[in-house]
């Protein structure tokens, strides 16, 4: 029998049934961050110790009352909910008819989605109640991963595999007729961020909760995702709302329980304390001599006096001192209130009882509406505070936004860690450990500088509501934050102007004034040349708060996410602040969850996989390397037929969403480039490529367009509404699509893409599909990349440039898998100069391909002028530069795709792409996090422990 109480100890016999058979294997310490090998629910057990009640529970039984009504409780709830055929059906009813008020009778897709949902989220609950209360119980030090976007996409069927139980609702589901792929299309994306900076928010929560960290996610709850993007018969972008609260989100639990004010603008009081003392000093004092000898006057220097009446003395004499009885205190006032209320989403580690949370805050009113001009009968007056609360959350930025001086995105960074920082600091108190304790039960990592303002933040608190000085406060606050940076892109590193930050958070901006002074101070002597660049402040007519110079200062460790980015940061932007602080700097080189990005999205490829090696790649990437001796021509086959199946499934999308149709799939080459559209990217470069492409086709005779390489260029991505560049390659992209896909000449021969609305869900569609990858930025602009690491994962061959993370994965999956081509980072300024020096001859393709957009080939000549004009005047990103080297390794691609051996199969290049995808180990999301955890966090996993029998 096994004790009350322990909730675990009560799994449900579907759950014990499923010990894995290589527990055994797993024989970790749970002190060390391993990737369960066995993938199993069954780890370990870290003791014979059993999940003991709460210690306040403990001692309320000793009560005989109490007892009875914890017995009472405990017998309610002492085994997990079935999960057997019948239990999950009438689940899923009971959450139709009970929680959403259907009939059973009749309830559409969407309905049935949220039931299931529903029914699959109180599986959730059980283990992610029994985690919190496991953490509460061991104590460990947290991470809190602080990140202003997490774009999450769908959890439906990623939730129903990390708790393994996708085939058992598929079976329930199929008794009412209902099939699990299809409901599953009705859930919305939570879409809360613009791209890779947000996305690797969300692998990153995945590996924390399955390499069990006691870690969690804080973030914002916009009521708007990332904008919808449609396209116009003319082949503009056009955004609309991404509303996609539309129909409720099943997955989160609305904590009205959890709610903070959050404060804005009003000014800072000073409180002096002060007392008077009096004190004896040295002075002169007059004496007078003779018959009234012995009267005293005060003596100031110069004075003249007789000196036969007076003498002079030097003597102790009293004085009235102002000393500091206590430091200054400081008080924010008249500031505007409002709340901030907790929406968590449970993140479900994978074969694991652990399951995270990540907590999401959203803004609302702290008065309903004011009465007085309610009463009055101005309706709008009243509501208008309401709605100006609400507005801080509504919508999520979309990535132009890097220039000072927007305010309401000021609010939401405030508003976001002053929320997120009361709830670390209140589970802190709980703990009842010494406010100096705090770096040893907490580390923040701010993705990004967006963050940031929880610096002074905890300034603030250790200040002015703990009451230490400043020495004490700056001492913890530094032990406290690691900052990673995404971009060297100076001008996207973030500032606000001191006016704004001083009017919406003042007392924040004093703080921040304080902290740059005792830094200037601790460097002035050794480098007293830097002093301007290393400043917080800078000193330009609009003074302003450099947020990335903040981070630097104050973290414990910063870093960036590939190893060339790393580099970067040390020897340019950062060069300065490398000098001062070399300890500080590492890399940590992003990763993506192969749950998501292959097991999840190419079901057949994983298939494949683990019919080889078994399922432990899942939560051990490396097992993969197994395949190797395995791929033989059999397996090349069976893999290309896996392929099929994912390019029919694009194919079809890209039916249903453009029109355009694909035929012949196998033989055709899919070469997709899907990111945010951005001039480092150089979708530019690409499109080129695809006219000079066409133009070539038009000169061929069909016999020789007959036995060219058959393929299909593929776009996605959303461009910043705000950014007329990115705007106008998306519209020359659709223009050229709509000529080429309409050319009968050229038949089959090449076909244009351009799919809307690219989000995580279509991604994971996209994504297996690809036979070749883009990943082409200038060299030196992108920081890392992470969707070439979910292309290469699904075995898709990269072709790119020596940028971001292209250069680690090469490394490891082998030269000869990739097409890598143009100029190095250390050759772009040469490369530049040399592109406009006199005597520079631009290939001929290009200028070409140049020419056909100005003579009106593609429709609106005078719309494309700018994007031509780049290119010919000025051509930051050196797409002249790199269009050769380019087109060279494209004729590759298209020579290699031709090749097959005796039997029809492409051999070759289905043994790379095997290879490109198994070798991958490096890019999974728990390797990243396992580095960050032992180089930067120091936190170590805390494992919910297996259950012992039920009783
Ligand atoms: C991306 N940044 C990097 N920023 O461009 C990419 O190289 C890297 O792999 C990825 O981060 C993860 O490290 C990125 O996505 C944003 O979306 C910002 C969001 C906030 C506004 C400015 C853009």
């Amino acid at each position: 029998m096994s004790t009350p109480y322990s909730a675990l100890d009560s799994l449900s016999t579907r759950q014990r049934s499923q010990v894995d058979p290589h527990a055994e294997e797993y024989r970790a310490e749970d002190t060390t961050i391993t990737p369960s090998p066995s993938g199993g629910y069954m780890q370990r057990l870290p003791s014979k110790s059993r999940l003991l009640p709460l210690a306040s529970t403990v001692a309320d039984r000793s009560d005989p009352e109490q007892k009875k009504k914890l017995d009472n409780l405990f017998a309610m709830r002492h085994r997990f909910l079935e999960t057997d055929t019948k239990s999950l059906l009438q689940s899923i009813c009971d959450h139709v008819e009970l929680r959403l008020g259907r009939s059973k009778w009749s309830f559409n897709k969407q309905i049935a989605y949220s039931a299931t949902a529903l029914s699959v989220r109180d599986h959730m609950i059980e283990l992610w109640n029994d985690t919190n209360k496991y953490f509460h119980e061991r104590n460990p030090k947290r991470l809190y991963y602080l990140s202003i976007e997490f774009l999450i996409g769908r959890l439906l069927r990623s939730n129903m595999l990390s708790l393994a139980i996708e085939a058992d609702y598929t079976k329930a589901l199929s008794q009412i007729g209902l099939h699990l792929e299809e409901i599953a299309e009705e859930e919305l994306d939570m879409a809360l961020g613009n791209g890779g900076l947000g996305r690797l928010a969300a692998c990153f929560l995945d590996s924390m909760a399955t390499l069990r960290l006691p870690a969690w996610g804080y973030g914002l709850r916009y009521q708007y995702g990332m904008f919808k993007q449609r396209v116009s018969k003319e082949g503009d972008q056009v955004e609309l709302p991404d509303y996609w609260l539309e129909n409720g989100c099943p997955w989160e639990i609305k904590r009205l329980d959890v709610r903070y004010t959050v404060r804005f603008y009003g000014h800072v009081r000073e409180e002096k304390h002060t007392r008077t003392e009096i004190r004896m000093k040295k002075g002169k004092i007059l004496r007078r001599r003779g018959v009234n000898r012995g009267e005293l006057l005060p003596y100031t220097d110069g004075q003249s006096f007789n000196e036969n009446d007076w003498q002079l003395l030097e003597m102790e004499v009293p004085e009235e001192v102002e000393i500091e009885a206590a430091p200054t205190e400081y008080f924010w006032e008249n500031t505007e209130d409002i709340y901030a209320c907790a929406f968590d989403v449970p993140i479900a580690g994978y074969h694991t009882l652990n399951v995270i949370n990540l907590r999401l805050w959203q803004s609302m009113p702290k008065t309903e509406f004011d009465f007085n001009s309610f009463n009055r009968g101005s309706y709008d007056d009243a509501m208008r505070a309401k709605q100006a609360a609400e507005t801080i959350t509504q919508v999520l930025y979309p990535n132009d936004s890097f220039e000072a001086g927007k305010e309401l995105r000021l609010k939401q960074q405030y508003f976001f860690v002053s929320a997120s920082l009361q709830d670390i600091m209140r589970r802190f108190r709980n703990t009842g450990m010494p406010i100096q304790d705090l770096p040893k039960q907490c580390i923040m990592q701010c993705n990004d500088t967006h963050p940031v303002l929880a610096i002074p933040e905890l300034m603030r608190i250790l200040l002015d509501d703990e009451h230490l000085t400043f020495d004490e406060a700056w001492e913890i606050t530094q032990k406290c934050f690691a900052y990673t940076n995404h971009t060297v892109l100076p001008e996207a590193l973030e500032k606000w102007s001191v006016d704004l930050l001083g009017r919406v958070v003042p007392r924040h901006l004093q703080i921040i004034y304080q902290i740059n002074w005792l830094f200037m101070e601790s460097i002035r002597d050794q480098f007293p040349d830097d002093l301007a660049d290393l400043s917080i402040i800078e000193e330009t007519p609009v003074k302003a708060i450099r947020m990335a110079n903040l981070a630097i200062v104050t973290s414990i460790k910063v870093n960036g996410v590939a190893a060339l980015h790393t580099q970067l940061l040390k020897t340019t932007i950062f060069r300065k602040f490398f000098k001062v602080f070399p300890k500080k700097f590492l890399n940590v080189t992003n990763g993506v969850t192969q749950r998501r990005w292959l097991l999840e999205c190419n079901t057949p490829l994983g298939q494949l996989y683990s019919s080889k090696v078994g399922t432990k790649w899942a939560t051990a990437y490396k097992v993969l390397r197994q395949i190797e001796p395995h791929i033989d021509d059999a397996f090349i086959t069976q893999f290309w037929d896996t392929r099929r199946i994912a390019k029919e499934r694009l194919a079809a999308l890209i039916k249903k969403e453009t029109g355009i149709t694909l035929n012949n799939v196998d033989e055709m080459l899919f070469d997709v480039q899907v990111k945010r559209i951005h001039e480092y990217k150089r979708q530019s470069l690409n499109i080129l490529r695809a006219i000079a492409e066409y133009l070539n086709l038009r000169t061929l005779t069909p016999a020789q367009i007959a036995k060219k390489c058959k393929k299909m260029i593929f776009f996605a991505g959303k461009a910043a509404p705000g950014y007329y560049m990115a705007k106008k390659t998306i519209k020359l992209i659709n223009c050229v699509a709509s000529v080429v896909n309409n050319d009968e000449t050229i038949g089959d021969a090449l076909k244009i893409v351009f799919l809307p609305n690219y989000n995580v869900s279509s991604a994971q569609v996209i994504i297996p599909a690809a036979d070749i990858h883009e990943q082409i930025s200038t060299a030196g602009y992108e920081a890392s990349g992470t969707s070439c690491m979910k292309f290469c994962m699904n075995g898709g061959i990269i072709i790119g440039t020596w940028d971001g993370a292209n250069i680690e994965i090469l490394e490891e999956i082998g030269a000869e898998q990739t097409y890598m081509f143009g100029l190095k980072t250390e050759q772009i300024d040469e490369g530049r100069k040399q592109r406009f020096a006199n005597g520079y001859k631009m290939d001929s393709r290009l200028e070409e391909a140049l020419l056909a957009i100005e003579g009106g080939l593609f429709g609106p000549k005078h719309e494309f002028m700018p994007f031509v004009d780049a290119i010919r005047h000025s051509d930051n990103y050196v797409v002249a530069n790199d269009f050769p080297l380019y087109m060279a390794a494209h004729e590759q691609v298209e020579k290699d795709w031709l090749e097959k051996n005796a039997h029809g199969v492409r051999e070759k290049w289905g043994r790379r792409a095997i290879l490109s995808s198994i070798r991958m180990d490096k890019f999974s999301s728990d390797r990243s996090i396992i580095d960050y955890s032992e180089k930067i966090w120091k936190i170590k996993p805390c494992m919910v422990p297996a259950p012992i029998d039920a009783p």
